[in-house]
């Protein structure tokens, strides 16, 4: 059976969620700040990475786990923080469902003064997280409860556990297009269905209608260690629903779009400028990073757009 759990985390008093089965061999834990992830053990070890350096006060985004970008990714308006405010803010466990095997939360986080000053929008973000032997599922649902249409981005930014990032191959991302924020954003196609890293990464694979990017991490003796599915869906929510203090329910006009992907290691030089990593942090961690960023999304009025990825370990 599986069960969830409050916690006040004795690091800072920082509130949390522990989500885990009987035995306690699976397990999540979510820290309301920012809704991030910052644990996920399968079979009792860990498979996210968090930096050692890691401010967990709540006074800084957490470096590692699965933070939450929204409603802008990098900085386009240099008036928001980094990657916007969601991973900043503290959220609401709203919602927790248990069954023999899995277990699912519900977290939300409203539109407030503190985000209106920095982004002039009503909006409502349900997160949601279930977990399951060896599966971990997040969804990130944006809604729009208002009279005027916004645009956003959103991304789930996983720092996936490695031994050695130089044992791994990222797979899966042969014939998309990708910008390369390394190389002056150029735009090119991969070509390669077996990435080795070996100098800072920092790429955005872009979405293609009807394709998604299904993503798996190897060793050099090709076997599979993660695989990370992902997609979105838009939606009109049904009429004269109040969505802050419950789940968004749609009219049934879903329509199902393919994610962007981010690959992402900091390697040698940018590890050693991260004050919240240490230098040699970049061997243990690959970031895939599923989202909406390439082109900011439009929600209409009174609309739903949901990003989703399901992460197996293998
Ligand atoms: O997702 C990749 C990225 O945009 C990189 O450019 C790097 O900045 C990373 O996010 C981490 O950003 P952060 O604001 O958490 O330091």
């Amino acid at each position: 059976m599986f069960e969830v759990n409050d916690l006040n985390d004795e690091a800072f008093n920082q509130p949390a969620i522990l989500m885990c089965s009987s035995d306690n061999t699976t397990s999540c834990k979510i820290k309301l700040y920012g809704a991030t992830i910052v644990s996920w053990l399968v079979a009792g070890e860990e498979k996210l990475f968090v930096s050692e350096k890691a401010i967990l006060d709540g006074s800084k985004a957490i470096r590692g786990g699965i933070p939450l970008v929204f409603p802008q990714f990098g900085q386009p308006d240099s008036s928001m923080p980094q990657h916007g405010f969601a991973r900043n803010k503290t959220w609401k466990l709203i919602n927790s469902r248990t069954s023999a095997d899995c277990c699912e939360v519900d977290l939300l986080l409203n539109d407030d003064e503190s985000t209106t000053n920095l982004w002039p929008h009503k909006f409502n973000l349900i997160y949601t997280v279930k977990l399951s032997a060896n599966e971990l599922s997040t969804g990130l649902e944006i809604v729009n409860p208002s009279d005027t249409e916004f645009a956003c981005q959103a991304l789930l930014h996983t720092y996936l556990k490695i031994s050695n990032i130089h044992d791994i191959l990222c797979a899966g991302f042969a014939g998309f297009d990708f910008i390369d924020k390394m190389n002056n954003n150029a735009q090119s196609i991969e070509t390669d269905n077996s990435i080795a890293i070996d100098r800072e990464v920092d790429r955005i694979y872009c979405s293609k209608p009807n394709s998604d990017i299904v993503v798996s991490i190897k060793n050099h003796s090709s076997k599979e260690m993660f695989k990370i599915e992902s997609y979105a869906t838009s939606a009109k929510l049904m009429d004269g629903l109040n969505h802050s203090d419950n789940l968004s329910k749609v009219d049934g006009s879903e329509k199902r779009l393919s994610t962007d992907v981010v690959l992402w290691n900091a390697w040698i030089e940018k590890a050693k400028s991260l004050a919240d990593m240490n230098d040699d942090g970049y061997l243990y961690y690959v970031c895939v990073e599923p989202g909406l960023v390439v082109v900011p999304q439009l929600v209409p009025p009174h609309s739903t757009l949901t990003l989703s990825q399901k992460i197996q370990a293998l």
